[in-house]
C-alpha cells in the first residue's frame, strides 16, 4: 500500500513513531556570542543573559517540538553556583524548556594553567574536584540526570609532565565525583585528542574516557563529541564499541571540516551523522536507551536561531533516514558476505527523500511544517536585535 509522498504505510508509522521519540537538548552557549582565537564577530541578537538563552532555547522547541532541554555550563549560566537554581527554575517554567545537562568548567580558571583535576597541586585539583561534586549538586537540585565532564587538561611539551600521575589524579577526582551522585544520576565523560593543550590531552581518547568511567563507577558512561577526533576517524565503529560494552553515555553533535569546527549538524558529512544513528538502532535498547543526543555548536558566523533550528531538523531527517534501514535483510546479506547489495541496502535508506514524511509528521504534531521559514516570518530574530543590539555593540573590544 502506498501513501502519500509514495511513501508506504509501514515506512510512516515507522518514521512517525521514531520521531514522536526523537529528542536533542540544545546547548545554552550556542545562543551567546563567540568567535575564533582570532576575534569575535558580533551579532545583534545573539543572547546576553541566562535569560535570553531560555527564551531562545524555548522558541527554537516550540518551533522543532524536539529540545525540550538545554544543556547549562556552570560558570556561564550559574556564575553563583547552587544560588542561582532557584532564577533556573523560574526560566524554566517562563520559557518552557528544562535544564539538561549540568557541565561544570574546569578550563577557565587562572589556577588551572597547568591543568584541573590533573593539576601537579593538591590544592587545585581539590579545589576543580570541589566545583565536580558542586555540579553534581546542581543537576540534582535542577532534576537533571547528567553532569558532563570535559577535561581540558594536558600539556604542551613533552618531558613537562608526568601523563602517569596526572592519569590517577584524574581517577580520584572522578571517583569523588561519582560518590556525590545519588541513583538517577548520571557522570558523562568526554574526550578530547587536541585542544587546548597541543602535546597531551589527559583523556585523549574514547579508551581513556572508557577507563575513567569505569574507575568512576557504575553511573558513569563515555560522551561522544563528534567533533574531538582525529581526520578519517571511524566514530561510527567507537559508536558500536561503546554500545557493545554498554558504556555509551550520550552524544554532542556537531560537524567538523578540519578540527573541533563546531559547524551545524550535518552540513559536512551527513552520512557519517546517518551510519551513527544506524548503530544506534542496530544495538540493544538496554545498550541504547538512555543515550542522550546533545548539540554541541557555536556559531560566530551564521546565525544562532537559524543555525540550532537547522542542527535539530538535520538531526530528525537523517535519523528519519536511519530508521528506514532494512536491519533484517541488512543481516542477512552482511552474513552471506553479499558486498554490493548490503552496501546498496544502507545507501538506499540514506538517499531516501524523507523531507516530505518529516513535514507530514510536523503538521500533524501541529508543529511548524518549515520551521525555518516560520522562524524567518515570525520576526523573532529581528525583534531580539533591536532588544539585544546596544548591549552586544558595548561588547565589542575595539583596537582602532
Ligand atoms: C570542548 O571542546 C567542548 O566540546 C566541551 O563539551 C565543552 O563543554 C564545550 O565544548 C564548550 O565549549
Ligand atoms: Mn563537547
Amino acid at each position: 500500500m502506498t501513501a502519500n509522498n509514495g511513501a508506504s504505510a509501514g515506512t510512516r508509522e515507522q518514521v512517525w513513531a521514531a520521531l514522536d521519540t526523537f529528542r536533542i537538548e540544545i546547548p545554552s552557549w550556542g545562543f551567546a556570542n563567540t568567535g575564533t582565537r582570532f576575534g569575535k564577530f558580533i551579532q545583534l541578537g545573539a543572547a546576553t543573559s541566562i535569560a535570553d538563552k531560555f527564551a531562545d532555547a524555548g522558541e527554537v522547541h516550540r518551533l522543532t517540538g524536539a529540545s525540550p532541554t538545554v544543556a547549562l555550563h556552570v560558570l556561564w549560566d550559574l556564575p553563583n553556583g547552587a544560588s542561582d537554581v532557584q532564577s533556573i527554575r523560574e526560566l524554566e517554567a517562563r520559557h518552557g524548556v528544562r535544564a539538561g545537562s549540568i557541565n561544570p568548567n574546569l578550563f577557565q580558571s587562572q589556577e588551572y594553567k597547568f591543568g584541573s583535576l590533573a593539576n601537579p597541586s593538591a590544592e587545585i585539583r581539590r579545589k576543580a574536584t570541589d566545583h565536580l561534586v558542586e555540579s553534581v549538586e546542581i543537576s540534582r537540585a535542577l532534576g537533571s540526570r547528567d553532569v558532563s565532564i570535559w577535561v581540558a587538561d594536558g600539556s604542551n611539551y613533552p618531558g613537562s609532565q608526568s601523563m602517569r600521575k596526572r592519569i590517577a589524579w584524574i581517577e580520584e577526582a572522578l571517583q569523588a565525583a561519582h560518590e556525590a551522585t545519588n541513583a538517577e544520576q548520571r557522570l558523562l565523560i568526554e574526550y578530547k585528542p587536541f585542544e587546548p593543550a597541543a602535546y597531551h590531552m589527559d583523556i585523549a581518547d574514547w579508551g581513556m574516557a572508557y577507563h575513567f568511567a569505569r574507575s568512576a563507577g557504575p553511573r558513569a558512561a563515555v560522551l561522544v563529541d563528534t567533533g574531538h577526533h582525529y581526520q578519517g576517524t571511524n566514530i561510527e565503529q567507537i559508536v558500536a564499541w561503546l554500545l557493545h560494552l554498554n558504556a555509551l553515555g550520550g552524544f554532542h553533535f556537531n560537524d567538523r571540516k578540519y578540527a573541533d569546527d563546531d559547524l551545524t549538524l550535518g552540513s559536512i558529512d551527513p552520512y557519517q551523522v546517518f551510519r551513527i544513528f544506524h548503530e544506534m538502532l542496530s544495538a540493544p535498547p538496554k545498550a541504547s536507551r538512555d543515550v542522550a543526543y546533545m548539540i554541541d555548536q557555536s556559531h560566530n558566523l551564521k546565525g544562532k536561531m537559524e543555525a540550532m533550528v537547522q542542527s535539530i531538523l538535520a538531526a530528525q531527517e537523517l535519523y528519519a533516514k536511519a530508521v528506514l534501514v532494512d536491519r533484517a535483510m541488512l543481516d542477512r546479506l552482511q552474513d552471506q558476505g553479499r558486498i554490493v547489495e548490503a552496501e546498496e541496502c544502507f545507501r538506499a535508506a540514506f538517499w531516501t527523500d524523507v523531507r516530505p514524511l518529516v513535514r507530514e509528521w510536523r503538521a500533524a504534531r501541529n508543529l511548524p511544517a518549515d520551521p525555518l521559514r516560520t522562524l524567518a516570518e515570525s520576526g523573532y530574530v529581528q525583534r531580539t536585535e533591536q532588544q539585544r543590539g546596544a548591549a552586544n555593540q558595548r561588547s565589542v573590544t575595539s583596537y582602532a
